[in-house]
């Protein structure tokens, strides 16, 4: 994948649903500024005007309104709007970003639960010019205790959340995956623990990881 263009640093959140990305992103973010940096947090899908009018369509309506090709396609167009308008700009004045979802989103809902082929993600990958994040935290939980904690959080745009349990089964494995892949990459965190525990050991990470 090609290195990240830029002077900040690029810190992706992964995960399933409801296990405590954003809980963890505003925590990584005071972290940082109190340390003096500038910190942006920002999501996928979204995070810039045309990605967020995407979102609408992939979150909202019923579970089988995209196939996973159409879904991928929707989520590449999205990421290099937010890329483009958010992420390299942020990242080029010296920014670190911290991304709730990114790509591993993608191989893990769309290949791995959703029976893409593997090399239509990595061809969008290429074609989009995706930088591959200095950090990775996959926040890993149980798939039924994240959707019971996420349940009535996000109304009208739980179209995943209503895919079934072998779905969600099949995410969660697969973050785990990519994590075992790219152990320079990736730190998994258990998410079952307290969120001021979640935001300790991956504040002692991002010490340790990028200096
Ligand atoms: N998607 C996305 C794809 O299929 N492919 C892709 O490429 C991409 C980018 C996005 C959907 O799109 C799919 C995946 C998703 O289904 P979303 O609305 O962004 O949808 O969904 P989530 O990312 O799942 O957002 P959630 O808000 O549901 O989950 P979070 O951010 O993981 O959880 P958070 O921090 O909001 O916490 C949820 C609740 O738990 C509490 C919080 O206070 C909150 O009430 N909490 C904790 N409680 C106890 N202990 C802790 N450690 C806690 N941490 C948080």
């Amino acid at each position: 994948m090609n290195p990240t263009p830029k002077s900040g640093r690029f810190i992706t959140l992964e995960g399933g649903e409801g296990a405590g990305k954003s809980t963890l992103a505003r925590g990584l973010a005071d972290a940082l500024r109190a340390g003096g940096r500038e910190a942006v947090v920002t999501r996928e899908p979204g995070g810039a005007p045309g990605a967020d009018a995407i979102r609408a369509l992939l979150v909202q309506g019923d579970a089988g309104r995209w196939d996973a090709m159409e879904e991928a396609l929707l989520f590449a167009a999205a990421r290099r709007n937010h890329l483009t308008h958010t992420i390299r700009p942020a990242l080029a004045r010296g920014a670190w970003v911290i991304c709730d979802r990114y790509y591993d989103s993608t191989r893990a809902y769309q290949v791995a639960a959703g029976g893409l082929a593997p090399a239509a993600l990595d061809t969008l990958n290429v074609l989009i010019e995706a930088p591959a994040p200095d950090l990775t935290f996959v926040l890993d939980f149980a798939p039924d205790a994240g959707l019971a904690r996420s349940q009535g959080r996000h109304v009208g745009e739980d179209r995943f959340e209503k895919k079934d349990a072998a779905f969600h089964a099949r995410v969660r494995a697969e973050f785990l995956a990519i994590a075992q892949r790219e152990p320079q990459r990736c730190v998994v965190i258990d998410a079952s623990q307290s969120a001021e525990q979640v935001l300790a050991q991956a504040t002692r990470a991002v010490a340790e990881r990028l200096k």
